[in-house]
């Protein structure tokens, strides 16, 4: 049995951290068999989340378990695409991956009023070990490197202004298709999904899930994804 290794799900996502919900959105498409094993990053071989571990064979890192288990498809899911879908797809995830890991980070520890209600039910989440001195740290190495990349938790507005566009040009590019590259879901679906669902469906407000909420694609998108991969998950 393929296990899956990530955090336990929380506040009501699938997974609060994206690539967790990444790799496993592309398992739930697949029908893929697996079974959670919860954790956190300091067993993984590379100190991140997700890993799979395969008869004994471990694969860390989102992009490597879909390409691992990509290579065993008859049929590839970025198959039909061209070479300049395919580049536009590398592009857009790195760039989405990147600006948005850094943003769903802000709402809920850089954010004043985000930390305000993510703190509450992150210590009651976390194991006895992690919740005082340690998620001081934690928090404290996480919003150096939040100002580092321009998200100043003295400037909500600022920070969240820099996430917007990035929510535009998604819309944008998503237009009037039902997946971002045309008819058929593509692995680029797996991680802007489990991307966009961390900011639209986190149970707490903040202006930038309002803005994702203002378009409607991305909306309609988020719906027909969770359709097709999470239809047994309860609505957010
Ligand atoms: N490129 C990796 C990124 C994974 C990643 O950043 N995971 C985070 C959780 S969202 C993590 O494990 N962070 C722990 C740390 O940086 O110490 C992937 O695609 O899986």
């Amino acid at each position: 049995m393929i296990e899956l290794h990530q955090f336990r799900p929380f506040w009501g996502l699938p997974n609060a951290s994206p690539f967790c919900m990444k790799a496993e959105t592309y398992l739930r498409f697949r029908k893929i068999t697996y079974q959670v094993v919860p954790g956190g990053p300091r067993s993984s071989p590379t100190g991140k989340i997700p890993y799979i571990v395969d008869d004994g064979r471990v694969i860390a890192d989102s992009e490597a378990i879909i390409a691992y288990f990509e290579r065993r498809q008859h049929v590839h899911l970025d198959g039909e695409l061209n070479k300049a879908q395919r580049a536009t797809a590398f592009f857009v995830r790195e760039l989405v991956e990147d600006r948005l890991y850094w943003q769903i980070t802000y709402m809920r520890w850089g954010d004043p009023a985000g930390w305000a209600v993510f703190k509450p039910d992150l210590v009651k989440y976390l194991p006895m070990g992690m919740r005082g001195p340690v998620l001081f740290l934690l928090r404290g190495s996480l919003l150096k490197q939040m100002r580092q990349v321009g998200l100043d938790p003295a400037n909500p507005e600022a920070a969240y202004a820099k996430g917007k566009p990035v929510l535009n040009a998604l819309s944008n590019l998503l237009g009037d298709q039902p997946y971002f590259l045309g008819d058929q879901p593509r692995s680029l679906d797996m991680s802007l999904y489990a991307f966009l669902a961390n900011i639209v469906d986190q149970p707490y407000g903040n202006p930038l899930q309002a803005h994702a909420r203002t378009l409607a694609n991305l909306a309609d998108y988020c719906e027909r994804m969770k359709a097709l991969c999470w239809q047994d998950w309860p609505s957010a």
